[in-house]
């Protein structure tokens, strides 16, 4: 199958709905084909600032405008981010995302920090990528120029449902924000989470935009509600794996090179529901005890879950496309 940048929402919403098993079945044969299965990367997350973001994001601990139960905290230093990299290589991970709780990247006296950051966590080895607001093209390409490998931006669900969620910024923002990574020769990763209350068809809006984008982000991060207290979705009830494995293995159909990562919610997930993930084409997951502020799967439980599934950490950033041998 080539690579389509054209799909329709009727062909999307056609392999949304097949049997599911029918539906894991075509997602794991595109898998082999485009990827070394049993290969995955590993992302550990650093909150490089955390909290009191002017953002109205109805799912984010991290707002200001809702009462949550977050340590609120200012950037860190280049050096206090070195020592958590070097903590997340020792423990496995092939890649860092250096998260701060900004609506912008901007021309202030952190941008230079950031440079440093990427620089210091760069000379150790390890992909780097950040997820900081939005970003104009001219600080995208410096960012290139420090190391950058890849920018986190999520378009988090579907154009119409958008705006029940953040009223802030437009999706028409964060699609300039994508356009300007692009530009800048770095890859974009965007995803978005399902259990805000959406229904199927902004589940299949979501993974139009994103099939749609040329090229295909280089990852796709498919994040399960993580419900937090104080926020106006603290009583949604998180979907059910069921729907995550619809998601990523439709995802996986229609960006058969794309890197799909587990995110939010893991910690929830049995081995055997997150078996059938990476089966239906998962290949990356955040590690380490904390995401941003929430707890993730812990460390000993991953790693005995590769050992039991076979699963190996992954260090290049794509896979080229796997020969046939027929
Ligand atoms: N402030 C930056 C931004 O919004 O792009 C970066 C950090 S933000 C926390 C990154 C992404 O994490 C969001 O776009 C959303 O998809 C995801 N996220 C945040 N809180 C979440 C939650 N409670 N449950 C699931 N996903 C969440
Ligand atoms: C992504 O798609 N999910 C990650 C990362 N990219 C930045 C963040 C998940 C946040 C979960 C909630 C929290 O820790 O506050
Ligand atoms: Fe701020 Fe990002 Fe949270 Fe939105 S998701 S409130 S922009 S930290």
């Amino acid at each position: 199958m080539d690579i389509r940048h054209d799909w329709t929402r009727k062909e999307i919403e056609e392999l949304f709905n097949l049997p599911l098993m029918e539906l894991v079945h075509r997602a794991a044969e595109v898998h082999r084909k485009y990827h070394k299965p049993g290969e995955i990367l590993v992302n550990q997350l650093i909150s490089v600032k955390t909290g009191a973001c002017t953002e109205d994001c109805a799912y984010c601990a991290q707002s200001i405008r809702y009462k949550t139960k977050i340590q609120v905290h200012k950037l860190m230093s280049a050096e206090e981010v070195y020592q958590n990299a070097v903590e997340a290589k020792e423990s496995g991970a092939n890649r860092v995302c250096l998260s701060s709780a900004w609506r912008e990247i901007r021309d202030n006296r952190d941008f230079p920090k950031i440079i440093e950051m990427i620089k210091k966590v760069k000379a150790l080895g390890l992909e780097v990528c950040l997820t900081m607001g939005m970003l104009t093209e001219e600080q995208a390409k410096k960012l290139k120029e420090a190391g950058l490998d890849t920018y986190n931006h999520n378009l988090d669900t579907s154009p119409e449902y958008y705006s029940k969620i953040i009223t802030t910024r437009t999706y028409e923002d964060r699609l300039n924000t994508i356009k300007n990574v692009q530009k800048a020769g770095i890859n974009v990763c965007s995803g978005g989470i399902i259990g805000l209350g959406e229904k199927t068809q902004d589940r299949i809006g979501l993974l139009h935009v994103l099939s749609n984008l040329d090229p295909h982000p280089e990852s796709v991060p498919i994040n399960m509600l993580v419900p937090i207290p104080g926020t106006p979705l603290q009583d949604n009830n998180p979907p059910d794996v069921w729907e995550l494995l619809r998601m990523v293995a439709t995802a996986r159909i229609i960006m058969p090179e794309s890197i799909i990562r587990l995110s939010a919610g893991r910690e929830k997930l049995s081995y055997e529901a997150q078996a059938l993930c990476f089966f239906a084409g998962a290949n990356s997951i955040f590690s380490g005890e904390k995401l941003l502020t929430v707890p993730n799967s812990e460390i000993q439980r991953d790693r005995k879950m590769f050992q039991l599934l076979g699963l190996r950490p992954k260090s290049s950033q794509r896979n080229e496309p796997v020969k046939q041998t027929t």
